[in-house]
C-alpha cells in the first residue's frame, strides 16, 4: 500500500523529497491542493475541511500511512484528524524545540505563515522551549506564493526574505527554523542571505524519519526489479502543477486532477 502525503501546494514536496531518500522502496501519493492555496489566510474551519477532504481522499486510495506535509494544517486539524483517521498519521510542526536545543546565541527566529504562527500549538511550544531562549516569531506572507510560482530565485523573493530575515539576525538569532514546507525550496537564497554562520532547520527528514518508525513492521522490502511509483494530484491547474512539480521534484511527472 502507499503513503499519503498532503500540503496546501507544493511546499510539501520537500518533505516528500525526504520521504523518499528515506524509504526509497514505498510507493507515494501526493497531493497539492494548488486550487484552495495558500492556506495561510483562510479560516480555520475551511483548512480543517481540506484536510479532512483529502484525508477522505487518500484513504480511498488505500494508504497505510498518512504525512501532513503542512505546518498550517498541522496546527488547524491535527487534532480532529487524528480523532477519526484509522492510519498512522505523521504530521509536520515547526521545529522550535530542536532549535531551543541548539542555539548558541539563546536567540531563534521562526519563518512561518500568519495562521501558523497565531495557533495554539506554537504557543504551547513557545511556552515549553522558551524559558531559556527568546524566540521571535517571523510571518512571512507572500513567500509561499513565491514558491507556488517557481520563483525561488528572483529579486522578487530575495527582498522579501531579506525583509524577514534581516530583523532576525540583527535581534542576535543564530538559528532559523523553517516553519513553513514551501521553504527549503528557498534555501539558496536563504543561505547566501544568512551566510555559513546561522544554523537553518528544516524538519522534513526528522518526519521521514517517524514515518518510517511508525511503519515498522509494515514497510515494503526491498524492490530489485522496479522502481517505487510516486503519483501526484492537484485541485489546481493541472498544467501549472505539472511544470511547478517537474521543476522541485527533479524529474518530469504526471499530475491527476483531483477534488
Ligand atoms: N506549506 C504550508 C505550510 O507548511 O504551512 C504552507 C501553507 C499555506 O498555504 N500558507
Amino acid at each position: 500500500a502507499p503513503i499519503g502525503v498532503f500540503d496546501s501546494g507544493v511546499g510539501g514536496l520537500s518533505v516528500l523529497l525526504a520521504i523518499r531518500d528515506e524509504l526509497p522502496a514505498e510507493n507515494l501519493l501526493y497531493v497539492a491542493d494548488s486550487g484552495y492555496a495558500p492556506y495561510g489566510d483562510r479560516d480555520s474551519d475551511f483548512i480543517a475541511e481540506r484536510a479532512t477532504k483529502i484525508t477522505e481522499f487518500l484513504l480511498a486510495a488505500g494508504v497505510k500511512a498518512i504525512v501532513v506535509a503542512c505546518n498550517t494544517a498541522t496546527v488547524v486539524s491535527i487534532a480532529k484528524l487524528r480523532a477519526w483517521c484509522p492510519v498512522p498519521l505523521v504530521a509536520i510542526e515547526p521545529a522550535i524545540k530542536p532549535a531551543s536545543v541548539s542555539t548558541r546565541s539563546g536567540t531563534i527566529g521562526v519563518l512561518a505563515t500568519s495562521r501558523t504562527l497565531a495557533s495554539p500549538s506554537v504557543a504551547r511550544l513557545c511556552e515549553t522551549h522558551g524559558s531559556n531562549v527568546q524566540i521571535l516569531l517571523k510571518a512571512c506572507p507572500g513567500l509561499v506564493e513565491q514558491v507556488e510560482q517557481a520563483e525561488l530565485l528572483s529579486d522578487a523573493t530575495r527582498a522579501l526574505l531579506v525583509r524577514y530575515i534581516n530583523p532576525l539576525l540583527e535581534a542576535g538569532a543564530d538559528t532559523l527554523v523553517l516553519g513553513c514546507t514551501h521553504y527549503p525550496f528557498l534555501m539558496p537564497l536563504i543561505r547566501e542571505i544568512v551566510g555559513p554562520d546561522i544554523a537553518i532547520i528544516d524538519p522534513a527528514t526528522a518526519v521521514a524519519r517517524q514515518l518510517a518508525r511508525r511503519l515498522v513492521g509494515n514497510l515494503t522490502t526491498s524492490r530489485p526489479d522496479s522502481l517505487a511509483d510516486v503519483r501526484f494530484f492537484s485541485s489546481g491547474s493541472l498544467e501549472n502543477a505539472q511544470s511547478i512539480i517537474s521543476a522541485l521534484w527533479g524529474e518530469n511527472v504526471r499530475v491527476h486532477s483531483f477534488g
